[in-house]
């Protein structure tokens, strides 16, 4: 195998190899994929109502939620636990990779088993982009705390709550949202 050969062969694998990828690019634009499935952050003079949602160790109730096509609702929610929890609207690959990020924070010292470090998570804000996890799809609460999520929900999606702190999900810390006419 000569050298020729060894690059004519590299070039025409990442040829392959871009191809899906491009494809994959068009179909998600073409299909209004993620961000529209899950919803949008919704204004509160549009929620129709407000639910209640208790996190515990290591669970939610109510443990379903039932949510009208389209409706923005407010969610109050509030950690009885005695650990960190988080209350996230996503997908459940959302969630997954969410739980990769959580796992950093973690690593980096932002998240304690029952306490936010704040003064780290702002350093890592300033260093890495993010860190102090204020997503509008959810809310991460030490434990007594309680917070709120807006949310306006789409017309077809299939959409779970979950907490992402490392563990919680596997635990069973996650919920269906069933979307109804
Ligand atoms: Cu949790």
């Amino acid at each position: 195998m000569n050298f020729k050969f060894v690059n004519e062969t590299l070039t025409a694998a990442m040829v392959v190899v871009s191809i899906p990828l491009f494809a994959t690019e068009v179909f998600a634009a073409g299909s209004h994929s993620s961000s529209a499935d899950l919803g949008s952050p919704g204004i509160a003079s549009d929620a129709t109502r407000t639910i209640e949602v208790t996190m515990y160790d290591n669970y939610y109730e109510p443990e379903s939620l039932d949510v009208q096509e389209g409706e923005t609702v407010r969610f109050v929610i509030k950690n009885e636990g005695d650990l960190v929890h988080e209350f996230n609207i996503g997908t459940t690959e959302g969630h997954a990779a969410h739980q990769d990020e959580m796992m950093m924070m973690v690593e980096h010292g932002v998240l304690e088993a029952d306490r936010i470090n704040w003064t780290v998570a702002r350093k890592m804000q300033a260093s890495m982009g993010h860190g102090t996890h204020d997503d509008p799809n959810s809310t991460l609460l030490e434990p007594g705390e309680s917070g709120e999520v807006i949310w306006s929900f789409p017309v077809h999606a299939t959409l779970e709550f979950a907490c992402n702190v490392p563990g919680h999900y596997d635990a069973g810390m996650m919920g269906e949202i069933n979307l109804t006419h």
